[in-house]
């Protein structure tokens, strides 16, 4: 399961991604193209710090997921065509997303528009993909049609694009329409990218913070609300020096800003439950183990993950309240 976090340049997000997965955010040149980094983010369980302080493994393993630090591109110059692309398929992988919006205030960082609007930010990057996923149904309904033959399966194809086409055209969501069994399959293969589920981090600055209110909040609340799209409050700079403090120092921070865990650690726990999985646990001296499954996975299926044999001979699973 793969994670882009996305934005327009200067918002915090290579920030972000190395709070999360303790790497170097940004990308680095392949082959002499640029490429987005990938990196691992641990997801924060209590249940496993818990076992684990019971057990005293000699291997605590939690639940992870793929982050990529998908490259910002700007809307202020020429170059934007070339951002915008480049944006897009580094976007298309991830299985979900997490718009990353710039709110904290900064004499010191250039905002890519002049301004301060984390609305229209969003606004701006979620158009750009309603516009690639308009020109994919396009290109690929122009396509059917230019072949040799047309089948009974290209005209259910074509017939789709076009309901999609018009729904996002008029601002709606794919995911409000209803798909037949054939349909369905089409609609998975198409991997649109206005059909990801996302999720929104605004970057407030600590007076912001403190104050809990930010540039066009309103607006931002209701654009988030008419997307679908939970968003969830950060100060990126207080998190870089909750990240720095000894242990023993972390708490206390923490109870002064009014915070019983550290942003990251709900935005990955949030971000876990956006894909809609859960993990089960193994315990033992030689590892307490978080092990992820998708919402809904029956407790058969779920020892499949540990071995196949364990699934063929699987005999029972304890549910333990936490
Ligand atoms: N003042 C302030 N600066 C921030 C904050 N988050 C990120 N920055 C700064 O903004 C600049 C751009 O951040 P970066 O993470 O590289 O943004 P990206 O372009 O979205 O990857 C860097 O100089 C960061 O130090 C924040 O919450 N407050
Ligand atoms: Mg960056």
């Amino acid at each position: 399961m793969k994670i882009g976090l996305v934005g327009l340049n200067q918002t915090g997000k290579s920030t972000l991604f190395s709070l999360l997965t303790g790497k170097d955010g940004d990308g680095f040149a392949v082959g002499g193209k640029d490429a987005a980094n990938i990196g691992t983010c641990i997801v924060p369980d209590e249940r496993i710090d818990f076992l684990s302080g019971l057990y005293k493994p000699k291997k605590t393993t939690y639940a992870k997921i793929e982050l990529t630090d998908v490259l910002g591109f700007s809307l202020s110059n020429d170059s934007r065509k070339s951002g915008a692309s480049r944006f897009l398929n580094d976007v298309r992988p991830c299985d979900a997303l997490v718009h990353v919006l710039r709110a904290f205030d900064s004499d010191s960082v250039a905002h890519d528009l002049g301004s301060l609007d984390p609305a229209r930010d969003l606004e701006a990057v979620e158009t750009e993909m309603l516009f690639a996923d308009l020109v994919m149904i396009e290109k690929r309904i122009s396509r059917i049609k230019a072949g040799k033959k047309i089948t009974k399966e290209h005209d259910v194809e074509i017939k789709l694009l076009e309901r999609c086409f018009e729904q996002l055209d008029k601002g709606g969501s794919i995911l409000d329409l209803d798909f037949s069994e054939q349909e369905r399959v089409f609609i998975r293969s198409f991997a649109f990218l206005t059909e990801k589920p996302r999720l929104a981090v605004v970057n407030v600055d600590e007076a912001e913070w403190e104050s809990k209110t930010w540039h066009n909040q309103k607006a931002l609340s209701a654009l988030c609300e008419k997307l679908n799209i939970p968003l969830l409050v950060l100060c990126v700079d207080m998190e870089l020096e909750i990240d720095r403090l000894p242990p023993e120092d972390k708490d206390i921070f923490m109870a002064d800003m009014g915070i019983t865990q550290p942003g990251i650690a709900t935005l990955a726990k949030a971000v876990f439950r956006l894909l809609g999985l859960i993990s089960f646990m193994t315990i033992g001296d030689d590892e307490v183990r978080a092990w992820t499954i998708e919402k809904g996975t029956i407790a058969k299926n779920a020892a499949g993950k540990i071995h196949t044999d364990i699934e063929r001979g699987f005999i029972r699973a304890e549910v333990v309240n936490y």
